[in-house]
């Protein structure tokens, strides 16, 4: 996921576009830090840093630094062929006014729609993870499938499955990824999940899920997405004797949200959580982070 966009020049900013704010760092000592990096790449060649749960992706051309915020887990291929798409609709632009003084009185805005364009093309990884039976292909279908209603059978998913999930999320598009929960599957997880930028957890709400989701599911998530950020989900919440939401997050040492992901109604909340979990508006946690 691209988080941000810092064009500079001569420590100028000629245009910067912050879709997630970075409220961990001081954006601008990272900015200093890593355009005095970028102004000694040689031109076109793509160079990156991680600080933290961010990379920052850079590029020099014409003597201006264009810098990328992403997620630290998140696809560096894919973002880096995207920084060069970016940098190429920009010199489409602006080439001109960049080779003379012009570029100081220039308007770079107009290039808002095109950076955004660009965001929207890498697909925001979501991983599903969780035991067999706990909701999560029936939370995948009542995201990506409205008009058929949420499954009210359980069939196991084989190794795993993926949809695309185009909804209010802009500039974002979602690649939800419902893992496959049974323990014969477990192991594959690692190579499904790679470059997830974001988990979600889903739990049946019961103390012996949250007993199988420390003991098989965090391992794997930790091995693999230490830098991803994850909420769960306490669903099954009309079932006799399910624990709260708070309970579930409690337990499981992750923020919890309430659900019933069979219920249609329940869509609308779970888009929201979505979202929310994507711009940063709930309290998540970062995979590495989780004190168990
Ligand atoms: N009572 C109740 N049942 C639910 C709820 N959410 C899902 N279910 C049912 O629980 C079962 C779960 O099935 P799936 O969503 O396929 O389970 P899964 O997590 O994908 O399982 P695996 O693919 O084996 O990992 C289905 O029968 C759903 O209809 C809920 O909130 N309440
Ligand atoms: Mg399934």
């Amino acid at each position: 996921m691209i988080r941000e966009i810092h064009i500079f020049k001569e420590g100028k900013t000629l245009f910067e576009d912050v879709i997630v704010p970075n409220r961990d760092l001081d954006t601008s000592s990272v900015m200093m830090l890593v355009s005095s990096s970028a102004k000694k790449l040689q031109e076109w060649k793509i160079d990156s840093m991680e600080i933290e749960r961010y990379r920052y992706v850079y590029m020099n051309s014409h003597d201006t630094q264009f810098i990328m915020t992403m997620d630290r887990q998140a696809s560096l291929q894919k973002v880096s062929e995207a920084m060069m798409t970016m940098v190429s609709k920009f010199m489409t632009a602006f080439e001109s006014v960049l080779e003379t003084d012009e570029w100081k009185s220039t308007d770079f805005s107009p290039f808002g729609p095109g950076f955004r364009a660009v965001v929207s093309r890498i697909p925001v990884k979501v991983c599903l993870a969780g035991h067999g039976g706990t909701g999560k292909t029936t939370l995948l279908e009542l995201a990506t499938l409205p008009s058929k209603g949420p499954p009210q059978d359980y069939v196991p998913t084989f190794f795993g499955d993926k949809a695309l999930l185009k909804a209010d999320f802009d500039p974002y598009i979602f690649s939800m990824f419902d893992l496959g929960g049974q323990d014969r599957f477990v192991q594959e997880w690692g190579k499904i999940i790679r470059s997830g930028s974001m988990v979600v957890l889903v739990t049946d709400s019961t103390q012996e899920n949250i007993d199988w989701t420390k003991r098989v599911a965090y391992p794997v998530l930790k091995a693999e997405l230490p830098y991803a950020r994850a909420i769960a989900i306490a669903n099954k919440q009309d079932m006799p004797g399910a624990l709260s939401p708070e309970e579930v997050g409690k337990r499981l040492g992750v923020p919890g949200y309430g659900m019933q992901a069979n219920q249609a109604d329940f869509r609308e909340r779970w888009l929201r959580l979505l979202k929310d979990l994507a711009f940063e508006e709930i309290d998540s946690i970062v995979v590495g982070e989780i004190v168990e």
